[in-house]
């Protein structure tokens, strides 16, 4: 049983993390650098221990910190949130080593999932399906390489194995480039990841980001929540998300869905992840796999009403997933905007003290973010400052909603990306829906 859990993050998923153990009757003790001790909350958990000066390095990422923390507070497991340790195979594995719950996949998971060529090799044999591709590490002959090229057709993709959310990949559309796009990746993917390891896939250039969410326990039971469409990102980081994905065929998402659910139940995965498929043309195509709970995991709480962090908790503590695929029923359409302390134009932080906040409310309105007036918004860290959400009956609702919601809001002190929302909300082609993966990029550039 978890009596006590350790937040071992920050921002607005700290706050979110807090009110999943305050509703499940679990004391909190929020972890804090230096930068962050005047924050909702560190005042509004149990306890708080400071783990270091700002920089990263030396306190959310110090793993010795973290566990010394859960330590002395006599905690029983520690939540990574996502970014810095979440999907750190080596901290799950201190942590459970220590005597502690991770609240995540088993540290051999993570390890599995993190290397591409292995997550994608482990699905594909689950029967889940993949982009046409190398099946495995590339190596150094060229003539075999070429094989491999002209096996899947022109243009292919190379990608770093251990890389992920856009690092590390050259797209070949020429055979004479592809050598050279080989031994550039290979030789970055060793400066970025220490892993010279690259293979490649058919290039899908129009593809959907469109993600399923699951959830399995440590007792053989699996389900899938459906899925979200991501396609909206700038720079490989995402700006707007929305549950369902629009037009998904019900029939299609039931078959992918119970193809991850299973693949999860033949691999003994525990707790929440996302599948990442690139979605083309009608067909899905896995990419990779994340062990964490997402950024944007609120809107498949809004489309199934299943609190997907207190579930992560009861999962981690050992008890059986309390619903069945059937029980599942998904309900209206869900959007969420990241809001950013950043300018609207160039993309630039802007970090500093907000001097006038004002939320924006009313039915399907949800807001989760760790600001109030007189917040100072620390440099040293991501800029993402919170996330507005709205639920709506159909998709149409929801984003007359959040458009609503995007126009009451205040936030003043700083630069934030609401005037972008605003105006991505008004766009016809968003409106519209489906847009691919490149839709953002090039309305930002004919805008300019
Ligand atoms: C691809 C692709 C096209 N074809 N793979 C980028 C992030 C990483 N998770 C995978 N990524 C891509 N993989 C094949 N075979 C295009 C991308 C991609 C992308 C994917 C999802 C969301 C945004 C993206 C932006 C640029 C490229």
């Amino acid at each position: 049983m978890i009596k006590k859990l350790v937040i071992a993050n920050r921002g607005e998923i700290a706050l979110r993390i807090l009110r999943a153990c305050k509703n499940l009757g679990i004391r909190t003790v929020a972890l804090y650098s230096e930068a962050d001790r005047d924050t909702k909350y560190v005042r509004l958990a149990d306890e708080s221990v400071c783990i270091g000066p700002p920089n990263a390095t030396q306190s959310y990422l110090h793993i010795p910190a973290v566990i010394s923390a859960a330590e002395v507070t006599e905690a029983q497991a520690i939540h990574p949130g996502y970014g810095f340790l979440a999907e750190n195979a080596d901290f799950a594995e201190r942590v459970e080593e220590s005597g502690f719950i991770f609240v995540g996949p088993r540290p051999e998971t993570i390890r599995l999932m993190g290397d591409k060529v292995s997550a994608i090799r482990t699905m594909r044999e689950a029967g889940v399906p993949c982009v046409p591709g190398s099946d495995g590490p590339l190596g150094d002959d060229a003539d075999e390489n070429r094989r491999i090229a002209e096996e899947i057709g022109l243009p292919v993709i190379i990608k770093a194995a251990g890389g992920g959310g856009g690092k590390g990949m050259r797209a070949v559309f020429e055979i004479t480039e592809l050598e050279r796009a080989i031994t550039m990746t290979r030789t970055e993917a060793n400066a970025a990841f220490h892993n010279p390891v690259v293979y490649m896939e058919k290039f899908l250039d129009h593809p959907r980001h469109v993600e399923f969410q699951v959830l399995a326990d440590e007792h053989g039971n699996a389900v899938h929540l459906g899925e979200r469409d991501c396609s909206l990102q700038r720079r490989h980081q995402k700006v707007v998300e929305e549950a369902p994905a629009p037009d998904m065929d019900p029939a299609k998402r039931d078959q992918i869905g119970a193809r991850c659910a299973e693949a999860c139940r033949q691999i003994g995965y525990r707790g929440a992840g996302t599948f990442e498929f690139l979605y083309q043309d009608g067909e899905f195509y896995f990419i990779e796999m994340n062990t964490r709970i997402q950024v944007e995991h609120p809107v498949t709480e809004m489309i199934t009403g299943i609190d997907l962090v207190a579930q992560q908790i009861h999962v981690a503590a050992g008890e059986p997933l309390s619903m069945t695929q059937e029980q599942i029923r998904f309900s209206g359409h869900a959007v969420e905007c990241r809001i950013n302390a950043e300018d609207p134009e160039t993309f630039l932080p802007s970090p500093g003290r907000i001097t006038q906040y004002h939320a924006p409310g009313g039915p399907g309105i949800r807001v989760d973010s760790h600001i109030y007036v007189q917040y100072v918004v620390p440099p040293y860290y991501d800029s993402m400052i919170g996330k507005f959400i709205a639920w709506g009956r159909d998709r149409s609702q929801a984003l007359r909603r959040m458009r609503t919601a995007l126009d009451e809001a205040i936030v003043e002190g700083i630069r934030t990306n609401i005037p972008l929302h605003r105006a991505i909300l008004k766009d016809r082609g968003f409106q519209r829906g489906g847009v691919d993966i490149h839709y953002l990029e090039r309305w930002l550039a004919k805008r300019r």
